[in-house]
């Protein structure tokens, strides 16, 4: 398939910051070796500058050259244009300029929002009426999860929340480094989110809105706690996927799921984090804090007790009806959500015990965080409290500090060379089911790295991912709908599919390039082999171009970082 000049000349689609780096990736191999920056209107040429030396990309083999033009550092509206073979998408220079991405990531939750209407005034052309407004006030226990207190099929309510993700199910595990993401957002970033307005019912009270979303999901959370041992269920969910239909339409009983110690534990860890920072706002959220509080030691405590309950849905299926299908979350390894809980109610209680049971290993190296690895979140918020510690975390810190530059380090590690310059993209191994959350989680990593030490390596770097997700990448494509010339049209996504509206939901990010995408959802289409272009725009590819919460939620952190340090 011919390749507009357009699609040929990768980058941010959204834009540029005047004072940093910025670069467009030239697929191809043109005649001339200069390039010129030209207003979007293409009458004036504002800057010329020499392509670098054609290079192969290191997956596919293709020659790449990079147009360097950091040092043009005017505000406006540009192309980058390549004799011979034509002009780019136009984007803009500016200040601010990933303002308005930052907050419709965050906005993304809104529309995944359970129990309640998006009216116009609030979700604009994608207004729609409440999904599981009854079935999620009417949840049965499945006999999975039965207790003599609450045998199988006794009926809970636990409203609210947000979908997980294309599908309309509830997931603790997921839930949990979502919510441990954002609230980090907030804790790391205050003021920046102190100052952001979204547009939603809650925006005209006095919490901050990225509070109030998240409170969308924690009041659901702590109905997910069998109040009678602390132990939390692992999901909540239909029996099979729903068809592609909007979420009202979809009125099928609910159940909750086996409780499990990963979910118990993800539990803890977000609703330790929650009490600290919902201590804030007491006058306008009273008893929160506490309950949060009270919560995450109970579900501390159903851990201790059982500490390897693993969620095993194919044994589950072989003794109990009705069978669930639904994704798993099925994490094998809890160990490191042991570290995340046991970090997250240390830093908030001060008890030794907590730092003790966290297990933290100095020695050992970091692991980029994901579902079903979090350890590293609590690494994360041990070194954000480094000044609040006692002696007992107190003596661990510098090398906890060391531990996290040094898993910087490794992440920048080879960048110049690469034929994109993301650190996205060091190995195959990148290119996962939700490979954009790779992107981005390591795009994190580098910003609590330049937070320690202040050293613009890192910011660059973290940048240079943000410019991967908006377009500077193997496909092309900017991975968030609603912005950039060409961004995901169709993703996986139910309400986007069933709704009859052109344009998908905005403000949701695709999961991206997945190497094994093809064998994984068997979608019809895919042509490219190489890694880091097996990608498809396309609503039945499920592991290349499905939407989550736990993907959107570390680009909310990675664009409002970058945000509110760009000036830096
Ligand atoms: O994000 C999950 C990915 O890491 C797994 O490889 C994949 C297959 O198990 O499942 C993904 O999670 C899906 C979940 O099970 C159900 N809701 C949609 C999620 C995103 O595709």
């Amino acid at each position: 398939q011919a390749q507009t000049s357009a699609e040929n000349i990768r980058l941010n689609q959204v834009g540029f910051y005047p004072q940093a780096e910025k670069l467009a990736i030239v697929l191809g191999e043109p005649k001339e070796n200069t390039f010129h920056v030209k207003t979007a209107d293409g009458k004036k040429t504002v800057f010329t500058g020499k392509l670098s030396p054609g290079k192969p990309n290191e997956f596919s083999q293709k020659p790449t050259r990079v147009a360097d033009f950091s040092n043009f550092k005017n505000n406006g509206r540009f192309v980058v244009e390549i004799p011979g073979m034509g002009t780019s998408y136009a984007f803009q220079i500016q200040k601010d300029v990933h303002k308005a991405a930052a907050a419709a990531s965050l906005k993304g939750f809104y529309y995944q929002r359970v129990s309640i209407n998006l009216p116009e005034k609030y979700a604009g052309k994608w207004h729609r009426p409440a999904g599981h407004a009854k079935a999620d006030t009417e949840v049965l226990v499945h006999p999975s999860a039965a207790s003599a207190q609450r045998p199988a099929n006794t009926v809970i309510s636990s409203p609210r929340g947000w979908y997980d993700a294309g599908d309309y199910n509830k997931y603790i595990v997921n839930s949990g480094i979502t919510m441990g993401t954002l609230l980090a957002a907030y804790e790391d970033f205050p003021d920046f989110f102190k100052n952001q307005k979204l547009n939603i019912p809650e925006s005209t009270n006095p919490v901050p809105d990225i509070l109030d979303e998240v409170l969308w999901n924690l009041r659901w959370m702590l109905t997910m706690q069998d109040p009678n041992d602390g132990g939390v269920y692992h999901k909540l969910t239909n029996p099979a996927f729903d068809s592609m239909i909007m979420p009202d339409k979809a009125v099928k009983t609910r159940y909750v799921v086996q409780k499990s110690t990963a979910a118990t534990l993800d539990f803890a860890a977000v609703m330790a984090q929650a009490s600290r920072v919902y201590k804030n706002y007491n006058r306008e959220l009273p008893g929160l804090s506490d309950s949060c509080l009270t919560a995450a030691v109970k579900a501390w405590e159903w851990a201790q007790k059982n500490p390897n309950v693993l969620y095993e849905q194919e044994a589950i299926n072989k003794q109990f009806e009705p069978k669930i299908t639904t994704g798993t979350y099925g994490d094998r390894n809890v160990s490191d959500e042991l570290t995340w809980a046991g970090a997250e109610l240390y830093v908030t209680t001060k008890k030794d015990t907590y730092y003790t049971a966290a297990n933290i290993n100095t020695s050992e190296k970091l692991a980029l965080p994901s579902w079903a690895q979090v350890k590293t979140l609590g690494y994360y918020t041990l070194a954000r409290f480094s000044k609040n510690l006692t002696p007992a975390a107190q003596k661990d810190l510098p090398a906890i500090k060391k531990q996290i530059g040094q898993f910087a380090d490794e992440l920048l590690a080879g960048v110049a060379e690469r034929s994109y310059r993301t650190v996205m993209g060091k190995s195959e191994r990148d290119y996962i089911w939700g490979s954009s959350a790779v992107a981005a989680n390591q795009g994190i990593a580098l910003v609590q790295a330049y937070k320690l030490t202040n050293d613009k390596k890192y910011l660059q770097g973290a940048l240079s991912n943000l410019d991967y997700l908006l377009g500077r990448n193997a496909v092309g494509y900017s991975f968030l709908t609603g912005f950039g010339k060409k961004s995901t049209m169709h993703p996986h996504h139910r309400p986007s599919v069933a709704d009859g509206i052109v344009e998908p939901v905005p403000g949701l990010l695709s999961g991206g390039t997945n190497a094994r995408a093809k064998e994984q959802d068997k979608c019809p289409g895919y042509t490219a082999t190489s890694p880091d272009e097996v990608y498809l725009d396309q609503d039945c590819s499920y592991a290349s171009n499905e939407i989550a919460i736990n993907w959107n939620s570390p680009f909310v952190y990675l664009a409002s970082a970058i945000e509110a340090l760009q000036n830096q």
